[in-house]
């Protein structure tokens, strides 16, 4: 007999480098599907790659679907992401603002910081769930959530994660803390109640990044 099944769609959203396929395949259960970029001959535009990564938790009576978007490198080639259906239709969003590490499009930082201030507000805008990390806090040169904060005007009442999208455990609580922050429901519930194990618990937000070399 099939049971009722809840579908969560959680969009991963960040420049190119910032990690969403990276924190994808911390919490998915399968390998992550990167579809490649393409390019529209009839518009001449660029079509986003996508990521798709999946958790189910009680045999699938619950799932989470994570979508990244993938390439969108150059910025000013893509569609905007306000056009972006992703939005109108997620029941949560990562926001993974640009960190320095490994980045070889750093150049361009004048332009990121632009394109996601306006992320930052569209994001707001839309009313949808939430939450902002700051990546790669394992490595050199990279912002502080605190530096983050400042670059992006973002409101001390959003949260700012300290982040390594390479640790499980990490990610894991990440996302449990998106969800505790939507619409409670018993489906909600069950997130929650799967990804609150006592090492995700333990996870100190405080602490994360500071051993690094
Ligand atoms: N050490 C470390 N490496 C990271 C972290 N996040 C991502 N990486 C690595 O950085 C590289 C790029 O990360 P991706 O997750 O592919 O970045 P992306 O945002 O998907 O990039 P595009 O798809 O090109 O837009 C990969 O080799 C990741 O494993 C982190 O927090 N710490
Ligand atoms: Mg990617």
């Amino acid at each position: 007999m099939i049971g009722k099944i809840k579908t969560f769609k959680i969009l991963l959203l960040g420049n190119h480098n910032t990690g969403k396929t990276q924190f994808n395949k911390s919490i998915s259960e399968m390998d992550v599907i990167v579809t490649p970029p393409a390019f529209d001959e009839k518009t001449t535009q660029l079509i986003r790659s996508v990521d798709f990564g999946k958790l189910g938790i009680d045999n699938d009576q619950v799932v989470i679907h994570f979508f990244g978007n993938g390439e969108i490198f150059p910025l000013s080639k893509y569609p905007p992401l306000s056009g972006s259906l992703e939005l109108l239709t997620v029941d949560g969003i990562v926001f993974l603002p640009k960190n320095r590490a490994g980045d070889a499009a750093y150049q361009f930082e004048a332009d990121n910081l632009a394109e996601e201030k306006n992320e930052f507000n569209l994001i707001q805008q839309r009313g949808i769930p939430y939450l902002i990390v700051a990546n790669r806090q394992d490595q050199e040169n990279t912002f502080s959530p605190d530096q983050i904060r400042r670059r992006l005007d973002i409101p001390e009442s959003t949260p700012i994660y300290p982040c390594v999208a390479t640790d499980k455990t990490i990610v894991q609580r990440i996302v449990l803390e998106l969800f505790k922050a939507m619409p409670p429901s018993d489906d909600v519930q069950t997130v929650i109640d799967f990804l609150s194990t006592p090492e995700v618990l333990g996870v100190d937000f405080d602490s994360v990044g500071k051993d690094k070399a």
